[in-house]
């Protein structure tokens, strides 16, 4: 168990990596929830003392450090009026959507502000309680980007990285914030900031040079204490062999093969996976496959279009009124063009474990990812490592993160309705030497650029920016 002073290396997340569940017995316990982050860290963890700190969900008072599944974890509790403020609020109903483009409009509210402020300063206190002489602390997400400069004024000793897994706006639309100033200024505790995409590591520069007026060359910001911040693009990947491993596994395939029988043995099956989010494009690429069956270029009893949305964030409002817009689409396409035993949307508002996931990539012919604006996508990345027989298409948003690197999938703008139209025609009716030559190249970039290479890259490159003892090795001011 983490004692205090002790952890030569400390996550800080939103999130602790596990959930509460009820064992047999009718007992509370703990298992870890699953995700690239967890097991690309763990061996890091593992090898240096290390420790995680988040919040273990509900508003449940849990105090003490304790372990699971043999990771040191570190709980920091939130009351339910921070649940609303802190989490659901300006998190949630501020900046995600004001980071994503405004697909949603902002609300900006003082006292979710306020509530944002405290509970940075919780994480922070915790990172400074827990972490050895000199320790790297790496904090993640924009729910905490106050935490780095909290922390850097309590530990001035520490190497601290923060890391933002969604998009970080351009300069036009981060001005909104009624706080810009600080939470540029909370990234600046930070040695290095990584960001999914270059642009957004330009756009921070940009602001830190415009709005805090500090002296910036290329991807570095000079603050006046000396100090040398790096802002750089490390794009965040999966653990690529796992999930080709769980693919290959026999229960993956046989529950593939039981996947399409139910579904009628279609000659194609679409698929979409998302948390049930707006940024994620759902119902435009909804609508888009119910116009290619509406204008007769794909038949009901040919093709099925499996979207799962998993249940997420449904105590925000817009969240809730995505969920109706949802549901009534699916029940007009169904009703409108589906025939007995043949829906043309099988639409599932669930969440399922890892390996039905699995079962589901194999099992779709094309995969449709069509976010309005998304860091990474790794939904799209799993596909592709699940597709070890080069088979399969991937339909792919120009706007996620992903796109950087998946360049041979069929991108699409989803904007632009009849261009998605066109893309999920022509992956439907690919020959199958053409998907292959795709997947292919694209099974090459993941494989090669997994989680472990993107924890290792950043680690690395935090400390080269902030070496022993505190001392920075980068270029001294031009
Ligand atoms: C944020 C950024 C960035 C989904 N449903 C189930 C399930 N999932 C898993 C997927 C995937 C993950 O959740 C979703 O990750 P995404 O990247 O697609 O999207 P966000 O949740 O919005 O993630 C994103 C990411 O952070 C990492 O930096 O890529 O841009 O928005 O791994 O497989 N997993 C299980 N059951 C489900 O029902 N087990």
């Amino acid at each position: 168990m983490t004692a205090p002073g002790s952890a030569d290396l400390v996550i800080v997340a939103n999130r602790l990596p596990v959930d509460r569940y009820e064992m047999p017995d009718g007992s509370m316990g703990w298992r870890r929830s699953p995700g690239g982050l967890v097991s690309a860290l763990e061996p890091v963890l593992r090898a240096n003392d290390g420790a995680w700190i988040g919040w273990p969900g509900g508003t449940d008072e849990v105090h003490e450090p304790f372990v699971a599944d043999g990771l040191d974890l570190v709980p920091v509790s939130l009351s339910a009026d921070e649940l609303e403020e802190f989490y659901e609020g300006f998190s949630n109903a501020t900046l995600w959507p004001l980071y994503h483009d405004v697909v949603a409009k902002p609300e900006f509210h003082r006292e979710w502000w306020e509530s944002y402020v405290r509970v940075n300063q919780r994480f922070a206190d915790k990172a400074a309680e827990v972490a050895a002489e000199n320790a790297t602390v790496w904090v993640h997400d924009y729910q905490l980007q106050l935490v780095p400069s909290m922390l850097r004024a309590l530990r001035p000793d520490l190497r601290i990285g923060f890391y933002l897994h969604i998009p970080f706006p351009p300069t036009e639309l981060f001005q909104q914030l009624p706080w810009r100033r600080q939470v540029l200024e909370g990234l600046l505790g930070a040695d290095l900031i990584g960001f999914q995409l270059p642009g957004g590591a330009q756009n921070f520069i940009r602001l830190v040079r415009q709005r805090v007026g500090h002296k910036t060359h290329r991807d570095l910001v000079y603050l006046p204490d000396g100090r040398t911040v790096r802002a750089a693009a490390f794009p965040i990947s999966i653990d690529a062999a796992d999930f080709e491993e769980l693919a290959r596994s026999e229960p993956v395939q046989r529950r593939a093969a039981e996947i399409r029988e139910a579904l009628g043995n279609p000659t194609k099956v679409f698929l979409g996976i998302d948390r049930l989010d707006y940024t994620k494009g759902i119902y435009a690429r909804l609508r888009a496959f119910g116009e290619l069956i509406e204008d007769g270029h794909i038949d009901v009893s040919d093709a099925v279009f499996v979207q799962v949305a998993t249940p997420s964030r449904e105590r925000v409002e817009q969240y809730r009124i995505l969920r109706d817009e949802i549901d009534r689409l699916v029940g007009r396409l169904n009703g409108d063009l589906g025939r007995i035993g043949s829906p043309a949307i099988s639409y599932m508002h669930s969440s399922f474990p890892r390996e039905e996931m699995a079962a589901l990539y194999r099992a779709a012919d094309i995969m449709v990812v069509t976010p309005l604006r998304d860091g990474m996508n790794l939904v799209a990345k799993e596909y592709v490592a699940c597709r070890y027989d080069d088979d399969g298409a991937l339909v792919l948003s120009e706007f996620a993160g992903a796109a950087n690197e998946l360049r041979q999938a069929w991108l699409i703008n989803p904007y632009d309705i009849n261009g998605m139209k066109a893309a999920l025609l022509e992956a439907f009716q690919a020959p199958p030497r053409e998907r292959s030559r795709r997947m292919k190249a694209m099974r090459k970039t993941v494989v090669e650029h997994d989680v472990k290479k993107w924890a290792a890259e950043f680690l690395d490159e935090l400390s080269e920016v902030r070496g022993d003892h505190g001392k920075t090795v980068r270029p001294a001011k031009p």
